[in-house]
């Protein structure tokens, strides 16, 4: 062959293979507790496939729905090691890696949906993103688990004084704990994938989760009694590790963020679709739904433990969330 021949041929063999190298596609794990049709997984595979588009296939997903790589404690914790890429979880083990985050978990310190989702993508709730990065955690949007009930096999619960007694299953969360407690009901921290064999053997009488994850992990096969006590609101968040955040170009950053809201909308659409129509698929499935609980009753009972609360996050901070409109 020619020399110049070679040449050209040589140069288009190396610019293919820098091609080549920049077409190199990265596959990030990411997971997240609930089924991949729950609205964890549908705001996992939205936003994988918003980074997939955006970054033409360098970067796509592999899922790891039901807690296939364990509770959430977990998963948070692999993020920060690096050994997980990614993470959707609720906020209920995120306080022990980020202090700060806690306050969110108070009862009954959102009133609904509306209000709570204009917190979190508020500056407060912004603010709160940007304090995990300094715990090795790069929060990308907050996504949502919802309002969270009460279920258990003894009895329908009604008003706090129904609650005292049982054995309930809660995340490992320190405010839920405390709150909780003033309920009177003995609280069981519990990693999530260790739930339903608990509830199942009778270890616990109950547990407390939003509808879409009591719908999705068919908590009606081992729960005879639901009471929508919505005593407190459950976010949720799309973490990445930072391993991942540090290589990405500016541009490619920006395509993370703008796919991660977009995860967020479809999570939350899938949690509004599921408050629609949850109650009456666990109602066929054989559940006992308490609709008129006497919320009254639960927010006296624990209104003592807020002082402890505004104590710890600033009673100027409690009522700056419960201020916005
Ligand atoms: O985030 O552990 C729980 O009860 C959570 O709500 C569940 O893992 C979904």
């Amino acid at each position: 062959m020619h020399h110049k021949t070679k040449t050209i041929a040589a140069a288009a063999l190396i610019a293919l293979g820098v091609a080549g190298t920049a077409g190199a596609q990265t596959v990030m794990k990411i997971s997240y507790s609930t089924a991949i049709n729950s609205h964890y997984g549908v705001g996992s595979v939205a936003f994988c496939d918003e980074v997939e588009k955006g970054t033409q296939g360098r970067y796509k997903c592999q899922q790891f729905p039901n807690a296939a790589l364990g509770g959430e404690r977990e998963m948070i914790e692999a993020v920060q090691l690096g050994t997980q890429d990614l993470v959707n979880a609720s906020t209920g083990a995120l306080g022990n890696f980020v202090p700060e985050v806690k306050i969110v978990d108070i009862p009954f310190l959102f009133r609904d949906y509306e209000h709570a989702r204009k917190v979190m993508d508020g500056p407060f709730g912004q603010d709160l993103l940007k304090k995990m990065t300094a715990k090795g955690l790069v929060g990308l949007a907050w996504t949502e688990n919802g309002f969270r009930h009460m279920t258990n096999n003894k009895r329908p619960i009604v008003q706090a004084s129904d609650a005292s007694g049982l054995k309930i299953r809660t995340m490992e969360n320190k405010v839920h704990l405390e709150g909780y407690k003033s309920f009177g009901i003995l609280p069981t921290p519990m990693a999530w994938p260790e739930v339903f064999t608990a509830l199942q053997q009778g270890t616990v009488d109950g547990q407390e989760n939003p509808i879409p994850v009591i719908l999705s992990a068919k908590l009606s096969q081992v729960q005879k009694h639901l009471s929508l006590t919505k005593h407190v609101y459950s976010p949720a968040v799309l973490i990445v590790s930072p391993n991942i955040w540090s290589k990405l170009s500016d541009s490619d950053k920006a395509i993370f963020q703008e796919a991660a809201k977009k995860g967020a909308e479809a999570q939350r659409k899938k949690v509004n679709d599921d408050e629609r129509n949850g109650l009456a698929e666990l109602r066929k499935d054989g559940v006992q739904i308490v609709e008129n609980v006497n919320s009254e009753s639960f927010r006296k009972a624990v209104a003592p433990a807020y002082a402890n609360f505004a104590k710890e996050f600033g009673a100027d901070k409690i009522a700056a969330i419960q201020a916005v409109k």
